[in-house]
């Protein structure tokens, strides 16, 4: 059988560590397109010299021609330009927007079967204007940002509780930005929900709204420290989960950015909810009871991302 055809669009600090993970993991031959002469290239042979060592066969390419992505069974989308420190997600609406319609173009002409995973920033209105550039069904295009926040928040619940992170599991839902909605009734320790865990006195809700607002500013907080840049090891890690359960038809419950017909209220937008990841790209969004509090922060989050998509219509109207 044919190894699988991963195109990444975009070879930079995630592009990279892309290429790296799918390689040790063996999922597929990689694909690395970037505009910039040579980096692809580079990174490609470099990663191509590890795999004798590792122990993996994969084949890895560096191109600058789209018509090398031609017959991709996944695409992650990362190009465009990162953060620096000051800056919100949003300050790279103008920039970004311009680079999906570029990468949108290519996508459209050589792979339109693909299962297209976006993580460029910023993220909900990214996704939404690639979709619309390539014109693919929705439920092959998402975009990775809860599993992301979601390991982040069980990094630090891990943390704080002294147990592994395995055994955390939690919800993050909206967008991704600064409204996104950690779910503490459904982020639980082996299955015991944070209320629960309370009221057993493991953690105060002051310190728990601490560790919510540390996840909301966990992108932030990144590249605060790295200052040339944003995170790029958890956001690799976490599009290859998404992919993976494409690939494998998995069929994995993950939060990521879908398009939404309806549920939970919103139609027409892209939004961080939980979804089924199997063969058939986004299978199934998964629609939980939210309370009067959480829907709120829904529902302002919702707000967020509706702003940032009209700021694309005004940039590009073609888009509407
Ligand atoms: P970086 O290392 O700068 O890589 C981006 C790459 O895109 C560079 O190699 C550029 O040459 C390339 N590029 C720029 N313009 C184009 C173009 N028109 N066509 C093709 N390639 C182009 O950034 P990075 O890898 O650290 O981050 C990539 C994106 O992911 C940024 O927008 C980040 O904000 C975003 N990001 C999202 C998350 C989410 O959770 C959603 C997390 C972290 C970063």
């Amino acid at each position: 059988m044919a190894r699988a055809k991963i195109a990444l669009i975009g070879s930079g600090m995630i592009g990279g560590t892309l290429a790296h993970l799918i390689g040790l993991k063996e999922l597929g031959d990689v694909v690395m397109f970037d505009i910039a002469e040579g980096l692809p290239q580079g990174k490609a042979l470099d990663l191509a010299e590890s795999a004798p060592v590792d122990g993996f066969n994969v084949g890895f390419q560096g191109v600058n021609d789209y018509a090398d992505i031609k017959g991709a069974d996944v695409i992650i989308v990362t190009a465009g330009v990162p953060r620096k420190p000051g800056m919100s997600r949003d300050d790279l609406l103008e920039i970004n927007l311009k680079v999906m319609e570029q990468v949108g173009a290519g996508i459209k002409k050589y792979a339109p079967d693909a299962f297209v995973i976006c993580i460029t920033n910023p993220l909900d209105a990214m996704v939404w204007a690639l979709q619309r550039v390539t014109g693919m069904p929705k439920n092959q295009v998402v975009g990775m940002a809860g599993v992301l926040d979601g390991s982040r928040f069980r990094y630090f619940l891990a943390r704080e509780f002294d147990v592994s992170v395995e055994d955390v599991t939690a919800f993050v839902l909206g967008g991704h930005g600064d409204t996104m909605v950690p779910l503490t009734r459904y982020t639980t320790v082996a299955g015991i929900p944070l209320p629960d865990l309370i009221k057993m006195n493991w953690i105060t809700h002051e310190r728990l709204n601490e560790i919510v607002q540390r996840t909301r500013d966990g992108g932030a907080e990144v590249v605060k420290l790295l200052k040339t840049g944003s995170a790029y090891y958890a956001p690799a890690a976490s599009a290859i989960e998404m992919a993976e359960s494409y690939l494998k038809d998995k069929k994995r419950v993950l939060p990521c950015a879908a398009y939404l017909t309806g549920e939970y209220g919103v139609k027409g937008l892209y939004i961080g909810v939980p979804t089924v990841i199997g063969a058939k790209g986004m299978e199934r969004v998964i629609e939980i009871d939210l309370n009067t509090h959480e829907r709120l922060d829904f529902n302002r989050s919702v707000e967020a991302v509706k702003n940032l998509v009209e700021a694309c219509v005004r940039i590009a109207p073609g888009l509407a």
